[in-house]
């Protein structure tokens, strides 16, 4: 069995909740954003491990075979990332994971409230929650045999704020850092596609795909790889690849991470949201030129992609939009969400996937 059985598609909640029985039995997982502050505990919505994430949907553009975009403005309905399988899949739940896998693909959900840490370590709520949530994430990895991290999202409130001295994006690195170590996972070099952004509200919210067979892990030429960044981006350096490729030809899937207007190690066109944007899909075409000659095959294009678009002011969403549709075309298939970017002077962050064939 390989990943041509992978489908990543967007839908609104409605839709997703109205698939057919059959059509549900074979949801992997999903995310759904929503566009109101949400009520704790977030209860199952349905079989499936679907992940509630509070950050307000924008707009959507869906392209339908026959090549027409439909555009939903301001949609009122949550908005979801669904990911199929074909093959048949197995549920299970391990301490705060729900995950379901079909022999070659895992995808999981952990949520995890901010609690204090023993008294006498050092680390913050966030950082504690952050390192708790990954270790379970990986001890039940290797418990089911699903061994490498294709791709992680990864959602806060707060991103930005301070407390404790460190900026909480920065808290988050270090909690995942430490992770990482205790779990003797590479920080550098193989890691994980991932994306890191801030919600409304809400408890820290991962998501994760997972699978048997070891991704190729993707740089960006233009970019220093983010597990270098120096120091003055915070005391641990973000674990995460520009982007991850599984599998091969037809069978290929691949993750573009959260891809911001960074060039070097530094934000460039700070307050100008369309440069930023403009930026961003020069980053996100050199990702996916470098992911093309690794995969020694041009298997991806801009036009085909999946994106996630994460705007810091929705009044930004007409500018981001048209310098999207610019650079890619009037047809692809993207959803915005209103969301706060892990460095202040970001305004805007894309991610993208592709599972072809499928
Ligand atoms: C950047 O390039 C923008 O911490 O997991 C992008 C993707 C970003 C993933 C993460 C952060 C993360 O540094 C921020």
């Amino acid at each position: 069995m390989d990943l041509t059985s992978l489908k990543n598609q967007h839908l609104s909640l409605a839709e997703l909740v109205q698939l057919s029985q059959a059509r549900q039995r074979h949801v992997l997982g999903a995310i759904c954003y929503f566009p109101a502050a949400l009520a704790e505990p977030s209860e199952p919505m349905m079989d499936a491990p679907v992940i509630r994430v509070s950050m307000p949907p924008l707009a959507e553009i869906k392209s339908d075979p026959s090549g027409h975009a439909r555009h939903r403005a301001t949609p009122s309905d949550p908005v979801c990332d669904v990911w199929f399988s074909a093959a048949a899949l197995e549920p299970g739940q391990c301490r705060d994971i729900r995950y379901r896998h079909d022999g070659s693909t895992l995808f999981g959900v952990i949520e995890l409230a901010e609690c204090e840490p023993a008294p006498g370590s050092a680390a913050t709520p966030l950082q504690h929650a952050t390192e708790r949530a990954y270790r379970q994430i990986f001890e039940l990895l290797e418990a089911l045999g699903y061994p490498y991290l294709f791709r992680l999202w990864n959602y806060m409130a707060d991103i930005n704020a301070h407390s404790h001295d460190l900026e909480r994006y920065r808290q988050f690195n270090l909690g995942r850092h430490e992770a990482f170590m205790a779990c003797r996972r590479d920080v550098v070099g193989n890691v994980p596609a991932a994306c890191a952004l801030g919600t409304a509200g809400g408890p820290l919210t991962i998501a994760f795909l997972a699978g048997r067979k070891s991704p190729l892990a993707i740089e960006n030429p233009r970019q220093i790889s983010a597990f270098h960044y120096p120091e003055r981006y915070g005391p641990r350096s973000p674990a995460f690849a520009r982007a991850s490729l599984v599998g091969s030809g037809a069978g290929a899937v691949l993750w573009v991470s959260g891809t911001a207007s960074i060039v070097g190690h530094h934000t460039v066109h700070g307050g100008d949201v369309r440069e930023q944007t403009r930026e961003t899909l020069k980053n996100i075409e050199a990702v996916v030129a470098q992911a093309n000659r690794q995969a020694r095959q041009p298997l991806f294009a801009l036009s085909h992609l999946l994106y996630r678009v994460y705007i810091r002011h929705s009044a930004d969403l007409a500018a981001v939009r048209d310098v999207m549709q610019a650079r890619i075309g009037a047809r692809f298939d993207a959803i915005f969400l209103q969301a706060d970017v892990c460095r202040q002077d970001l305004l805007m962050e894309i991610e993208a996937s592709a599972t072809l064939c499928a």
